[in-house]
């Protein structure tokens, strides 16, 4: 099939960088000496290219659909320029924490990126029993910089409205409204399990307290336009350099992916980091390492602290500090709190039966997965049981290590 525009390859890779001078004077387009396609994702080509003189760039395009699929998933490109716009914002908040994009091409959707490849994809490291500490903690902070810096909290009325105008995103989030909140419970026929696993996903589809809850947290995802979230803070979108010894500290951490952001609610992406730690947690249980697994949820109360330090300490000087003062910044926090165990449940549930899988739990042979896929199940219906009436994150943490480490 023909499209609007032309897709990168290897062989149009040189001839692109060359007539681009912001990517020039990167890296040099007529003496590559490598490009390799690294796209793990569900959407997009992920190019990392490499010139003689040894430096680097990643170059990425949307696809007009969704790579998962095929072409029979039409999904828009310029969902590329949202990821463009909100690593840039987010960038702009926490350079450290944050991919930095060299060029974004409207015509061909394609970001270039920073060259991360001395770093590795956390989830990757993780599931090789790698640990980087510090990174949970620093994500924590780098959510609450978001939810402050890119809300009415931190900017002007006037610059919300537009760049909320701006990062509208409704392809996409319809995806996450259809595969982390509905399909769960109404199987549309893209869910599968193993045969093993078929009672526990009948059994949450018929679990009324469970769908309650998750048209609670559909709602607010629709509804609570706070801030340019990110919109898929997995594991997968975070980058990490370091030994990943327990103990020494991660020299690096850089959230990428966001082409899932949109002005939604700030817990929903710290909801997303708790669900990938219980998946950490239940991966390293059916392995038989206790240790990792507890050490795996200890991760859920260093992003919270992470979050509630550089969020409290934002209140004192943001940008309405009369009726936004220091009481309702506690409150807005407690919300958030129990806002992020619902969205959590939502995501634990949907990585185990949906149709978008998280390889924690894939790459475990059958006999592992099949206990493991259920205790992720049976934890998400005990979370979104009691979302209402969480009060402190040690009982977040409490119930997963319960259904988890039982
Ligand atoms: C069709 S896209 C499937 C999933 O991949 C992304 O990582 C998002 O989580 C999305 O739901
Ligand atoms: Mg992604």
């Amino acid at each position: 099939m023909s499209h609007e525009y032309e897709f990168l390859t290897e062989a149009n890779i040189g001839e692109y960088i060359t007539a681009h001078p912001e990517l020039q004077q990167r890296i040099d387009g007529s003496a590559l000496a490598e490009i390799r396609e690294i796209g793990d994702g569900n959407l997009n080509l992920v190019f990392h290219v490499r010139d003689a003189a040894g430096r680097s760039l990643i170059l990425k395009q949307a696809l007009p659909y969704v790579r998962m699929t095929g072409e029979g998933w039409p999904m828009t490109p310029d969902r590329a320029r949202r990821e463009a716009e909100s690593l840039v914002a987010h960038h702009a908040i926490s350079p450290d924490l944050v991919v930095e994009v060299v060029k974004y091409d409207h015509d061909r959707y394609i970001l270039a990126l920073e060259d991360l490849s001395d770093h590795r994809v956390w989830r990757g490291a993780l599931n090789d029993g790698e640990c980087h500490d510090g990174v949970a903690i620093e994500l924590g902070r780098y959510v609450a910089g978001v939810a402050v810096g890119t809300s009415v909290l931190g900017q002007s009325r006037g610059e919300v409205a537009d760049t909320a105008a701006r990062s509208q995103n409704a392809e996409l989030c319809v995806i996450t409204e259809d595969l982390v909140f509905t399909e769960p419970v109404f199987d549309i026929g893209r869910n599968a399990v193993l045969p093993e696993n078929e009672a526990d996903a009948a059994a949450l589809a018929a679990d009324a307290t469970f769908a309650t809850a998750m048209s609670e947290a559909k709602w607010r995802f629709m509804t609570r336009a706070e801030a340019l979230i990110h919109g898929d803070l997995h594991t997968g979108s975070v980058m990490v350099r370091g030994s990943g010894r327990r103990g020494e500290a991660t020299e690096s951490v850089k959230v990428f992916d966001s082409e899932f952001a949109f002005y939604g609610p700030v817990a929903f992406d710290i909801g997303a980091l708790f669900a990938n730690y219980a998946f950490a947690a239940a991966r390293a249980r059916a392995q038989g390492d206790d240790e990792r697994a507890a050490w795996a949820l200890s991760l859920i109360e260093q992003t919270w602290t992470g979050f509630e330090e550089a969020y409290l300490a934002a209140a004192a000087t943001w940008h309405e500090t009369k009726l936004f003062d220091d009481a309702f910044a506690r409150r807005r926090v407690a919300e958030i709190l129990r806002e992020s165990a619902l969205f959590a449940a939502a995501k634990m549930a949907r990585r185990i039966v949906g149709a978008a899988k998280v390889a924690d739990i894939e790459t475990l042979e059958p006999a592992l997965r099949a206990p493991a896929a259920r205790s992720v199940l049976v934890a998400a219906r005990a979370l979104a049981a009691e979302w209402t009436d969480i009060t402190s994150i040690s009982g977040i943490r409490t119930t997963l290590r319960t259904h988890l480490l039982p």
